[in-house]
């Protein structure tokens, strides 16, 4: 069964419960008690759109879903919570997005993974290492190579539980 990685980030309508409530229903996806949910991190917006900070995280699970399966269901919650697909870099109350997908490289219309920006973006690689330090990405490259220095000054813990 694959080992799936999927990035959360959310800037509006109280972004704490908005992860809160995602990872529960992420529980509910996850093979067993496999699932594993990084903690949460604040993130400055990458957009030159004006909006609030991001809370960030990444959680992993093993599942019986197919990939395309696995999007519509990721999809479902986001639209639960209140996603409306507005501007591409405007804030958002929930995105989900599907990192990786075991090993397997994905081209389909609607899904590409590993997710396009992910090894560029801090508030992915960070929770990501944080919950698998050791992994190596399908491309073979080890995650801990594209960890820097700044990326982990950059982005303040915030050590809530859950
Ligand atoms: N910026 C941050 N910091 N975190 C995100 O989750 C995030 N998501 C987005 C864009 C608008 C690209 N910027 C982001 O979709």
């Amino acid at each position: 069964m694959p080992r799936v990685f999927v990035a959360l980030g959310a800037n509006l309508a109280n972004p704490k419960a908005q992860l809160d409530k995602a990872v529960s229903a992420l529980s509910t996806l996850a093979q067993g008690d496999s699932l594993q949910v990084s903690p949460y991190y604040c993130s400055a917006p990458m957009s030159d759109v004006a909006q609030p900070d991001y809370l960030n995280a990444v959680a992993s699970f093993d599942t019986q879903l197919a990939p395309l399966a696995l999007l519509d269901a990721l999809q479902a919650i986001e639209n639960t919570q209140g996603r409306v697909r507005k501007a591409r870099w405007g804030p958002r109350t929930l995105d989900l997005d599907l990192l990786l997908y075991g090993d397997e490289f994905i081209n389909e219309p609607r899904l590409t993974v590993p997710h396009y920006g992910m090894k560029a973006r801090s508030f992915v690689l960070v929770p990501l290492a944080a919950i698998a330090p050791d992994l190596i990405l399908p491309c073979k490259t080890p995650l801990s190579h594209l960890i820097n220095e700044n990326m982990l000054v950059e982005l303040p813990l915030l050590g809530i539980d859950h």
